[in-house]
């Protein structure tokens, strides 16, 4: 295994960076979406059998808004815009690529973007029945777009009118939907993207005296709309910044970090991923997992994003359903990432008129009836891992409890396992947990032959201490 330096990774990153800054800049060529996938190929391969141990001086937080945080584990992503009325479509022309990067790769020009503002009416938006569903998926916290790198706002802010107020639907989305979660026992999170498309004072870079003028400028403007989210919205609990490789931003570390400080000043407690900072520190934990897992377990708290398809966050009209993921696969993701000491969030696109895709509800669904069952062996969970295990077999830990989440069930009917004193064992299902027999302290006995789970049963260990 090789260990990845520092000056490495920022090369890699830079790489990345530097392709997405060309899409700012100059515009997205017709093939930049498949661009973007290569770069991301290519970082995963470059990345490959690596671990990257840099931790960029992170320090674990044990407080409790951080231990809730990490006992969360699971969370659902929701990008929601005015890039949801194309769908991915522009001029009757499907653009490849992320649909909330619609405006890049098909070089919309401002007046004519701005056309989807008098489009975006969302009438069938239902915060309580969304946050009704996400609390039945199982998920603790929600990550919302409250401005993408389009700009658009999906708050009234102050601050621009290039925001929710200006559609026919007029009413902020963002509230209600806070007001909702909390009502179910769901953490609010924010997403804001530091790139801004929209605004004249964003820059890319910061070539010339007068660009660092606006860029002075925009940064009050981000702060002002940070402090907006932070203060009206609240308890926030998370806020999740994004586009942070410009070099404008890059350039200055300080910016980074005075945006964390400033957040903290607002909200003490708050959770904030290191897309905050321009590269050169953690912040609470590692938000770099995006579409793809670690390959073993990072020394810091981590979260991991994932699309339900391709490459595509906000909703795509025609998603090619290439790398569909199952609700197993889902849960498997799930697993993957508490067994690794990390969070997931799984993604939604909305459709522009506010309802959520038949396909994804169906997935979310899924998921849940999983949790409801299986719960135990997510929330609050930790590493714990165990010398040869079957593939397809995951386990975690909570308290004097030992989870065994079988994507795969054993093809035996005894199972033993290395370095666990076992005190009791029993098979969750939906009618409550069965007892399983133990041999030896250690050895599982008299597995039943199917599964009881079409995804994944669990089998509770209790430890002897
Ligand atoms: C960003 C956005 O550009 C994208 O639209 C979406 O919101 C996603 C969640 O975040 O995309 C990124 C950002 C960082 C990496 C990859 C895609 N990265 O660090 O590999």
């Amino acid at each position: 295994m090789n260990f990845i330096t520092a000056a490495s990774l920022g090369k890699i990153l830079n790489r990345w960076g530097s392709t997405l800054l060309a899409a700012t800049l100059v515009g997205a060529t017709p093939s930049l979406a498949s661009a973007q996938t290569n770069v991301t190929a290519n970082l995963s391969k470059s990345l490959g059998d690596v671990v990257v141990q840099d931790t960029k001086g992170w320090v674990r937080r044990d407080d409790p808004a951080m231990v809730k945080w990490r006992d969360d584990r699971f969370g659902i992503m929701i990008h929601w815009g005015i890039y949801s009325v194309a769908g991915g479509w522009w001029n009757g022309k499907e653009v490849k690529g992320a649909a909330e990067w619609i405006k890049a790769f098909a070089h919309v020009p401002n007046a004519d973007y701005d056309q989807l503002v008098g489009q975006f009416n969302p009438t069938n938006y239902d915060p309580v029945a969304w946050a009704k569903l996400f609390k039945a998926t199982g998920a603790k916290y929600v990550v919302i777009t409250t401005k993408h790198h389009d700009g658009f706002c999906l708050w009234d802010s102050k601050f621009t009118d290039f925001d929710i107020a200006a559609t026919p639907y007029k009413k902020d989305l963002i509230k209600p939907l806070a007001e909702a979660l909390r009502a179910e026992g769901i953490d609010v999170g924010l997403y804001y993207s530091i790139i801004d498309w929209h605004n004249p004072d964003y820059r890319a870079s910061l070539k010339t005296p007068e660009d660092k003028i606006a860029y002075a400028r925009y940064l009050v403007y981000l702060k002002n709309q940070v402090k907006e989210l932070l203060t009206k919205f609240g308890p926030v609990t998370t806020i999740w910044f994004d586009g942070r490789w410009d070099s404008s931003y890059k350039s200055n570390p300080q910016t980074g970090q005075d945006l964390e400080a400033y957040c903290r000043s607002l909200s003490p407690g708050i959770v904030i991923g290191d897309r905050v900072r321009a590269y050169d520190a953690m912040a609470d934990y590692n938000s770099g997992y995006e579409r793809k897992l670690p390959v073993t377990q990072p020394l810091t708290d981590w979260e991991c994003c994932m699309t339900m398809t391709e490459n595509a966050w906000g909703y795509h009209r025609t998603w090619t359903g290439n790398g569909w993921k199952t609700p197993g696969d889902i849960c498997e993701l799930l697993t993957r990432c508490a067994a690794m000491n990390g969070n997931f969030l799984i993604n939604i696109g909305p459709k522009p008129d506010g309802s959520i895709r038949p396909e994804e509800v169906a997935r979310l669904d899924r998921v849940g009836a999983w949790m409801k069952i299986n719960h135990d062996a997510i929330y609050g969970a930790e590493a714990f891992p165990i010398k040869d295990l079957p593939e397809g077999i995951y386990a975690t830990r909570k308290g004097d409890h030992v989870y065994l989440i079988a994507f795969r069930w054993p093809d035996t009917d005894k199972l033993k396992l290395a370095g666990v004193s076992i005190a009791s064992a029993s098979l969750l299902t939906a009618d409550g947990a069965k007892p399983i027999a133990v041999e030896g302290g250690n050895t599982l006995v008299g597995l039943p032959m199917e599964s009881p789970d079409t995804i994944a049963a669990v089998l509770a260990l209790e430890l002897k201490d």
